[in-house]
């Protein structure tokens, strides 16, 4: 599996998650992807995605401390890693969205070293009609992006059964594909980041606490709680265990 992830810049995991909590998945986005609807500006760019999912419900916020999730991303990336984003990424029935423009989800190439780490959760499965997502394997190791017609000609589809779990480097070259079906074809997507990185939005501060306080500790080091600045002196002098920024974090 990790020299598959080193050569393709990919892996596709059976079975991670089970029916009943894709059930609870899939109602909490659906109700968070409406309400983020009827709320959100007409003009944004990514309109219909729903940011910081772990504020919209149980099991969204649960999957912070997935031990399958924890597994994949320390084994194959860095035991340190925090989150750097946490979102959707449905396209409803005859859509496309954001995603679908050719992309990569890091926009630094340091050659032979990764920086970031993608995954998506399927809500359904993934299938040619409803979108699943194209992918060009190998092209993590390239900095400059292919173009349009090199990308549709050689690109992969990443077709698999919801529960699964797809794992990528955030250079990877991909695109959402254009749901063509009558259902919505959900998934969450997570990109993980190393410890000393900056993450998408400050979640220690954005987060309430008694959201963070149903976390354990797995979850909370993604969340970026083992790596907080301290704002004074009094902070940064603070006893070992309430340190904000703990020690060995890489
Ligand atoms: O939804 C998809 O198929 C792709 C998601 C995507 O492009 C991303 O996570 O960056």
């Amino acid at each position: 599996m990790k020299e598959n992830f080193k050569k393709n810049g990919i892996v596709i995991i059976p079975n991670v998650f089970d029916s009943a909590m894709l059930f609870r998945l899939k109602k909490e986005l659906l109700a968070a992807t409406k309400k983020n609807l009827s709320e959100q500006k007409a003009d944004i760019f990514d309109k219909g995605m729903v940011h910081n999912c772990m504020l919209h419900g149980e099991s969204m916020l649960a999957l912070l401390d997935n031990p399958q999730i924890y597994h994949y991303v320390t084994s194959l990336f860095d035991t340190n890693a925090i989150l750097y984003a946490y979102q959707s990424s449905t396209l409803m029935p005859h859509q496309s969205n954001y995603g679908t423009r050719i992309h990569v989800d890091s926009p630094r190439f340091i050659n032979n070293y990764l920086t970031n780490i993608g995954l998506i959760i399927p809500l359904d499965d993934f299938t040619e009609e409803n979108g699943a997502t194209y992918y060009l394997p190998g092209s993590h190791l390239n900095e400059k992006l292919p173009d349009e017609e090199y990308f549709r000609k050689n690109a992969k589809r990443a077709i698999c059964k919801k529960g699964n779990l797809i794992i990528f480097n955030a250079r990877l070259v991909h695109a959402a594909g254009t749901n063509n079906s009558n259902q919505e074809r959900c998934a969450l997507t997570m990109n993980f980041c190393r410890s000393y990185m900056r993450q998408r939005f400050d979640f220690p501060r954005l987060v309430p606490n008694e959201i963070i306080n149903k976390l354990g500790n797995n979850g909370r080091q993604f969340l970026g709680m083992n790596v907080r600045m301290p704002t004074s002196l009094e902070e940064f002098y603070l006893p070992e265990e309430q340190r904000l920024y703990k020690p060995n974090q890489g």
